[in-house]
């Protein structure tokens, strides 16, 4: 028996990027359904899993349904216990609760501006006071987190967790706008691009094709920033 995973369009819905990647990058089985995002079939297909009103919504094998991205993070890494979704070390796991609690309640600068679009790097895009705050907390919270606990590697506690999952759409959004960051944070932003999971969620989010392009900037673009 396998969980099922509701998601959104997967070139837009952000959340929904990481609610899969909790399933896929910790092997725990799923069968996802894209629900009618764009397409406003959103509420009537969430009826038959109320109280859910977004997207990610998951279904246990048992038919319990989980909404909201944080409740789904600690629903796996209790029913999953050694599937590493959070860090070992207690430190370590304090901060990336912390760094996920922060993203689900926070960035709403960022997130506001830059809505996570999988298709192209837009180029000249005026970065605000309040994103360049929201840049400034993302360099202090995830540099803290890599300078501390990466052990060298390009996640942020070592081995891929949650935190990770749950910061790959804003590396994302970074790739997306072309925004300013450290080169450490670009580092961190290149493992996302070239991570083998966002990469095959990217390219069936990308397969589908909208008219008019959710989100649509009226700035020049140029193709998506492929990994070396
Ligand atoms: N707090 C929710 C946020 C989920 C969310 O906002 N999902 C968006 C798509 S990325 C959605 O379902 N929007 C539909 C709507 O606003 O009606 C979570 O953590 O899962």
């Amino acid at each position: 028996m396998s969980y099922d995973l509701f998601i959104g369009d997967r070139a837009f819905s952000s959340w929904s990027l990481r609610g899969w990647l909790l399933f896929v990058k910790f092997g725990i089985p799923v069968r996802t359904h894209v629900l009618g995002l764009y397409s406003g079939t959103l509420s009537d297909d969430l009826l038959p899993l109320a109280p859910a009103r977004f997207v990610p919504t998951a279904r246990t094998p048992e038919g319990w349904v989980i909404g909201e991205s944080i409740a789904l993070a600690e629903t796996l890494a209790e029913r999953h216990p050694d599937a590493g979704l959070w860090p070992e070390e207690p430190e370590a796991r304090i901060l990336a609760r912390w760094i996920v609690a922060e993203m689900h309640a926070g960035f709403a600068a960022l997130r506001t501006a830059c809505p996570m679009q999988l298709f192209h790097q837009y180029r000249g895009f005026q970065v605000t006071p309040e994103v360049s705050a929201d840049l400034a907390r993302l360099e202090e919270i995830l540099g803290q987190a890599l300078a501390r606990f990466s052990d060298g590697g390009p996640w942020l506690f070592g081995r891929y967790s949650a935190a990770d999952a749950f910061y790959a759409p804003v590396a994302a959004r970074i790739a997306g706008y072309d925004l300013p960051v450290s080169d450490r944070l670009a580092r961190y932003v290149a493992a996302h691009l070239s991570d083998p999971a966002f990469r095959s969620w990217r390219s069936e989010g990308i397969a589908m094709s909208y008219d008019p392009m959710p989100y649509a900037r009226d700035l020049p673009i140029r193709d998506w920033p492929e990994p070396a």
